[in-house]
């Protein structure tokens, strides 16, 4: 279980926080393959309301070009091609206790959270033994967690 990425109780507040849009977690690591895990736990209520993920099923299965993501890497919400593909975009609403697994493929967004309460969830990831992070990249820079199988 890598403790770079994720690895954290994240916060969504009523007051301070913003929308996130369309990105893909891999593009910010650098490993041997692609393929990563996320485990997201939810710890209060998850609604559309409050800033649940949304996710495209099965957008990990497709490789997107390059040039369908912003500066920034986050897909590109003006290009007709990519509006077709966030169509298909299902929020994900959860209850305290529920699991969202998701691969690091996985297109998904959040808007703020619009509630009078804080949104609270546990957010790990885990790669399999083999597929070691890149040298010299941050996903190598901290230690890692390993499981035994
Ligand atoms: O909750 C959010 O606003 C987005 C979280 C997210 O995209 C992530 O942790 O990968």
């Amino acid at each position: 279980m890598p403790l770079a990425h994720h690895n954290c109780i994240m916060t969504k507040q009523p007051k301070f926080s913003s929308d996130t849009g369309w990105h893909q977690d891999i593009r910010y690591w650098a490993y041997q393959r692609p393929d990563l895990i996320s485990v997201w736990i939810s710890l209060v209520p998850e609604r559309v309301e409050n800033g649940c993920l949304r996710v495209i099923p099965g957008s990990h299965r497709t490789s997107f070009a390059r040039s369908r993501f912003d500066d920034s890497l986050f897909f590109r919400g003006d290009l007709p091609e990519n509006q077709a593909v966030i169509a298909n975009a299902v929020p994900v609403e959860l209850d305290p206790g529920d699991v969202l697994f998701f691969h690091a493929k996985t297109l998904h967004s959040a808007s703020r959270n619009y509630s009078i309460q804080t949104k609270y969830s546990a957010v790990f990831t885990f790669r399999a033994a083999d597929n070691l992070p890149l040298p010299g990249t941050r996903s190598a820079e901290l230690p890692e967690l390993m499981l035994p199988t």
